[in-house]
Parts: structure tokens; C-alpha cells; sequence
């Protein structure tokens, strides 16, 4: 039996990235997924979501579109990334098949969710503002998951904001729309979070990149090669390195055991110069923390999942 799985992203090229792995596990169901309109330009974030689920075998898995927005936008200069990534030649070889639905991603998410016989997994790796409004507008949406695996927050590392007003610890995801996952956290869903902490220790590395070149020719390692190259420039442009932010937690659905976990007590700042920082606290609730990963063997975990090549060594 395969597990029902919900995704939330939002269209960065570490989302679409995710979403091609995603497509690869097996013992997972991909049942909808939903695209936030924070680290994208939506339109092409939604096509090229519709063309890698083509290019993956997977167009019967539908798409919703986005329309709530946080209080806190991305630069526009990560938010065109869409743009580029939807024109990949890879990914337009024919025209994508996945439904877009007709409802916006809030509605359509609580719809999916409402309607599961059993309780899913939702895997979010952008802003939680789709969740929050499921939960405040329909309740019953809590008890049917079972597991929210979530890419955000910065535990004991510093954060990846740098903007004007604000003190730096902070992640993006959370600082987009603190007020959503100050929601979500209070809510029972057991959360489990991939923190800066744990992603901090997989940046996309030139070594990691150039791994895929002897593949070139299959379609899912190509667009995967492309996605992590066009991520190159940012170190040094602006100190902070690209990151396998949400390719890191969304292998956790298919290696667990590649992260070292901690239960941690955290809340959510919702406003002021920390705005969006995730801080420990004696009265925060509890989420699974991931703390340590295991670099190589998520590199190979990438590796091997896209060129379906099992034990493959990156030497
Ligand atoms: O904070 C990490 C989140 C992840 O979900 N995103 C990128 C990933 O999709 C925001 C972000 C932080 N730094 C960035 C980001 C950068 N340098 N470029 C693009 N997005
Ligand atoms: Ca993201």
C-alpha cells in the first residue's frame, strides 16, 4: 500500500527540484499538489509544475494555482527563476496534461484534504499560508494529517532574511507569512521541520552539480542538472549559498533515517525586527527537528533516485 501524499510548493528551482524526486519514490502517492505564489512568478511556477509531472509519467496528478499572498514578499529577482526553469527545453518536448483545478490552491487543498479516507502526509517546502487558511476555515481539515513535513525556520542557526527592518534570524518560508505558521503551529498536526539547522549542511556544491553530467541523456537527470546549475551565482552575488532546502526534506519521505532528529519546543515571532524567527521556547510546542544530516549519502540519495540507478557511487 502506498502512502497519500499532499505537496505544497512554491515554485523555486529547490521546489521544482523536489517535485521531480518526488515522482520517483516509490511506496508514495502523489495525490494533488497545490503551488503558494511566494518564490515564483505563479504562471510559469504552475506550467512548469504541469510539465515536470508530464515529463515524470505523472499528468494524472492535479495542479492547483495559488492566490493568497503573505505580508512579506520574496526579491523578484529569485521570484523569476520560474520563468527560466518553465522554458527548459526538457520540459517542453509536448504539451503537459495535469488538470490546473478550477478552484484557487486554498479551497482545492482543503477540498483534497477534507475527502481523504485516511489521514495523508502533506509535505510543504514553502510558506504554510494555504494551511492556515484550510485550518481556520475548516477544522476538520486538522485531524486528516497525519504528518506535516515542512521546510522552514531556524532553530539555533542564524536566518537567511537580509532585508531592511528586519534582524536576519529568520527564514524565508516562515517570514513570508509568520501569522500562517504561527497558525499552523498551533494547531495538533504533528509537525516534522527541516530548519536551516539541517539544510545549511547540504549546499548545492559544483561536485554535486557536475555528478549529473555523465547521465546527460535521460530527461529526469537532465532537467534535475539544469534546475541545480541554474542555481549557481547567488554565493557570490549576495554570501549565502543555494541549498537543498526542500529536496533535503522531501527525501525524509523516502530515506528517513538520512537526518538525526530532535524533538524541539518552538514558537513562531509574528512581528517586530525578528518577525518570522522560529525560537526555542519551554512553552513552544513540540516539532521533530531535524539537526544533522548525513551530506553524502543525500547527495547519492539525489543522485540515484533520478538516474534510477541503485548503489550508484559518486566516487
Ligand atoms: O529559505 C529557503 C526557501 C526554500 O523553500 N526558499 C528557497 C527554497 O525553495 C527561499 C530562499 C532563501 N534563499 C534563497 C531563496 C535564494 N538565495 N534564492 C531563492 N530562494
Ligand atoms: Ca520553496
Amino acid at each position: 500500500m502506498s502512502r497519500a501524499i499532499y505537496f505544497d510548493h512554491d515554485g523555486a528551482l529547490d521546489d521544482l527540484l523536489s517535485l521531480t524526486l518526488l515522482t520517483r519514490y516509490r511506496g508514495i502517492a502523489l495525490k494533488g499538489v497545490t503551488v503558494t505564489p511566494a518564490d515564483c512568478l505563479v504562471e510559469p511556477a504552475v506550467s512548469a509544475t504541469r510539465k515536470i509531472l508530464e515529463l515524470a509519467g505523472a499528468h494524472h496528478v492535479p495542479v492547483a494555482e495559488g492566490t493568497l499572498a503573505g505580508p512579506n514578499p520574496f526579491p523578484l529577482e529569485w521570484r523569476v527563476d520560474a520563468l527560466r526553469a518553465d522554458a527548459l527545453p526538457v520540459l517542453n518536448q509536448r504539451e503537459p496534461r495535469a488538470r490546473v483545478s478550477e478552484l484557487p490552491a486554498h479551497e482545492q487543498l482543503a477540498q483534497w484534504l477534507l475527502a481523504a479516507p485516511e489521514p495523508v502526509t502533506l509535505l510543504m517546502i514553502g510558506p504554510l499560508t494555504n494551511l492556515a487558511w484550510c485550518l481556520d476555515s475548516h477544522p476538520a481539515v486538522e485531524s486528516k494529517i497525519a504528518e506535516l513535513v515542512f521546510m522552514g525556520g531556524a532553530v539555533d542557526v542564524g536566518g537567511n532574511v537580509d532585508e531592511p527592518d528586519h534582524d536576519g534570524t529568520a527564514e524565508w518560508n516562515v517570514y513570508w507569512d509568520p501569522q500562517a505558521a504561527h497558525r499552523v503551529f498551533a494547531s495538533r498536526i504533528p509537525i516534522t521541520l527541516f530548519p536551516l539547522d539541517a539544510t545549511d549542511q547540504v549546499p548545492i556544491t559544483s561536485e554535486f552539480v557536475r555528478s549529473f553530467g555523465p547521465h546527460y541523456g535521460t530527461p529526469l537527470t537532465d532537467l534535475a542538472g539544469s534546475l541545480l546549475a541554474m542555481t549557481f551565482g547567488g554565493f557570490e552575488t549576495t554570501g549565502f549559498a543555494y541549498c537543498c532546502w526542500d529536496s533535503l526534506t522531501t527525501s525524509y519521505l523516502a530515506e528517513p533515517e538520512m537526518c538525526e532528529f530532535e524533538d524541539v519546543r518552538c514558537e513562531v515571532v509574528t512581528s517586530g525586527v525578528s518577525q518570522g524567527r522560529t525560537v526555542r521556547s519551554e512553552t513552544g510546542r513540540l516539532v521533530k527537528c531535524a539537526k544533522k544530516v548525513d551530506a553524502q549519502r543525500f547527495y547519492r540519495h539525489c543522485l540515484e533516485t533520478l538516474t534510477g540507478i541503485p548503489e550508484f557511487s559518486t566516487q
